[in-house]
């Protein structure tokens, strides 16, 4: 049998499971709140254009606009100022949309302290019970912010001091980008930096050290409490959208049953 064709009646016979990643677009899909004197980006919105009426008597369909950075979604290089000699979202190699994947659970850390940032030391522990990180796939982290993806206010879990989602340390940032082999880094809060990032040293460091060694961030993932730690392959689909800075993808992941 061919390994397609075997990959086919794995996916029939139920030995490899297709779980979508994908947080459902529309209008109540959380967005990230900058602060002033940033501006912000647009939702997602519907606007029809005829529905079997008069505008179209048999057919339904849309106009949609949208941020590129909305909902679960792709972060291109050019997206920070680190990264912007980099590609842009449409010229992402189409043979890095499928990559093999890793999930590092800090869901129970997170749920103690919402600022819980991840640390070297931890993916070095990480590794020596689970293996290297994967060459040229993504550090999937599991935070259990997905449970909140339906309220942008508890998503978002704001103060008067500003967001306070989990994230990454500034060093830990630094090293995933510049001393591991890993092709991008997908979370599931809005951005791949924590609330408090716009403090940090770098501001936002996930996004400078990984966009700016040409990395990808991947955004507002669910259902990654039913992913094994490895062996998982991703299958990622960003929008070729031409000189765009991400866009709204589709990501499903492959995984052992
Ligand atoms: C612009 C500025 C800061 C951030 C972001 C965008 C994102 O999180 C994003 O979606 O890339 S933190
Ligand atoms: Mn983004």
């Amino acid at each position: 049998m061919s390994v397609l064709a075997r990959l086919l009646a794995a996916l029939e016979g139920g030995e490899v499971e297709i779980v979508d990643l994908t947080a459902p677009l529309s209008e109540r899909t959380p967005i990230i709140q900058l602060p002033p004197p940033f501006a912000n980006t647009r939702g997602f919105e519907l606007q029809e254009i005829s529905r079997y009426d008069a505008r179209g008597p048999a057919w339904y369909w849309n106009n949609f606009s949208a941020g590129e950075h909305v909902g679960t979604h792709f972060d291109a290089p050019v997206h920070w100022i680190t990264g912007k000699d980099g590609l842009d979202v449409s010229q992402v190699p189409p043979a890095q949309l499928i990559a093999p994947a890793v999930v590092i659970d800090r869901s129970r850390e997170c749920a103690a302290d919402p600022d819980y940032l991840l640390e070297i030391d931890e993916v070095r522990a990480w590794e020596s019970e689970h293996g290297s990180l994967p060459a040229g796939g993504w550090l999937l982290y599991r935070t259990g912010w997905d449970s909140r993806a339906s309220n942008q206010e508890a998503f978002l879990n704001a103060d008067e001091r500003g967001p306070h989602t989990p994230g990454v340390s500034v060093d830990c940032a630094r090293w995933l980008a510049e001393e591991t082999p890993i092709l991008g880094i997908g979370v599931e809060t809005v951005g791949t930096d924590a609330g408090a990032a716009h403090s940090f040293d770098p501001p936002f460091p996930c996004h400078a050290f990984m966009l700016g060694a040409g990395k990808y961030g991947l955004t507002q993932l669910a259902n990654l409490a039913k992913l094994p730690p490895t062996g998982v392959v991703l299958l990622v689909a960003p929008l070729p959208i031409v000189h765009g800075s991400g866009s709204p993808a589709r990501v499903l992941a492959l995984a052992p049953r």
